[in-house]
């Protein structure tokens, strides 16, 4: 090919990489504003109210209706701090036992999070200890102590096993200071909030929509390890012999992890 084309079409692959990349980390953005302000709502009007000022059927119906806020995520729900001995009366009081992912009585543990609140949509979430699964524990347990959203691994989600990241930030009790220690963010802690980003789906959605689609193979990468990058989305191998790669940053806001979006051609030019 001559050389202005080849030149041509190099821009054209940085333009169109740079823009979806743009449009993802948007999208993440707005998402994960909006989880943090459903967690400072919790923290209002959950904590100390007798009886809680939010029950299931009005956090079903307040996620629902805001659910255009938090476009890349299947649903929200909210997990309980439950300390071992409060777990019997916890039980008897909501009327059932909570199970760990594998549907399973949970174990005694020292503590557990159990799930008391969801959206219809990961309804499935529903009375599981969010802490029997490893990285769902990660991440409870570097929310509490950060006070920031953190993201997990890419890994296959409960209900739609499709490839994703699950978003948490930890509710705290509302005298909490704004310097707290670790320490006191720890023991300040009463729950968690968060959702899973279904990257495999909704961001195929989201690039489908954009013109010249058809032309590109879009990979996005946990690169947080360097030399074990994880394939977030996208095709795990890709043709080596096309030309042109193009490397766009990515900031989904969690600042212990890296990612970036990977853009080729997807045919010979
Ligand atoms: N949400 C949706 N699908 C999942 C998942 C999850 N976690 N874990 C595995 N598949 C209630 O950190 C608190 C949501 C976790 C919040």
């Amino acid at each position: 090919m001559r050389r202005e084309s080849m030149d041509r079409a190099e821009e054209r692959l940085v333009s169109m990489c740079e823009e979806r990349a743009r449009m993802l980390q948007e999208q993440f953005g707005v998402t994960v504003n909006h989880v943090h302000a459903i967690a400072i709502l919790i923290a209002t009007f959950n904590y100390d109210k007798s009886p809680s000022a939010i029950d299931q059927d009005t956090f079903a119906k307040y996620t629902a209706r805001t659910s255009f806020e938090r476009p890349l995520l299947n649903g929200v729900a909210y997990a309980q701090r439950v300390f071992h001995h409060e777990r019997e009366m916890f039980e008897s009081q909501q009327g059932w036992i909570m199970n760990t992912m594998q549907r399973e009585p949970a174990p005694p543990q020292v503590e557990y999070a159990p799930v008391i609140f969801s959206q219809d949509t990961v309804s499935y979430l529903a009375r599981i200890d969010m802490m029997s699964g490893e990285e769902d524990r990660e991440n409870i347990l570097r929310a509490r102590t950060t006070g920031k959203a953190v993201l997990t691994n890419p890994f296959r989600l409960l209900g739609s096993n499709h490839l994703g990241v699950v978003l948490t930030f930890a509710v705290y009790r509302p005298d909490l200071p704004a310097d707290a220690s670790v320490e006191q963010r720890v023991e300040a802690t009463i729950g968690y909030l968060g959702g899973a980003f279904d990257v495999e789906s909704l961001v195929e959605n989201l690039l489908s929509k954009l013109a010249g689609n058809q032309d590109i193979v879009v990979n996005v990468y946990d690169v947080t390890n360097a030399s074990e990058a994880m394939v977030l989305y996208g095709p795990s191998s890709s043709d080596e012999r096309v030309p042109f790669l193009h490397v766009s940053m990515l900031d989904f806001g969690d600042p212990f992890r890296r990612h970036e979006m990977r853009c080729r051609y997807r045919q010979k030019l």
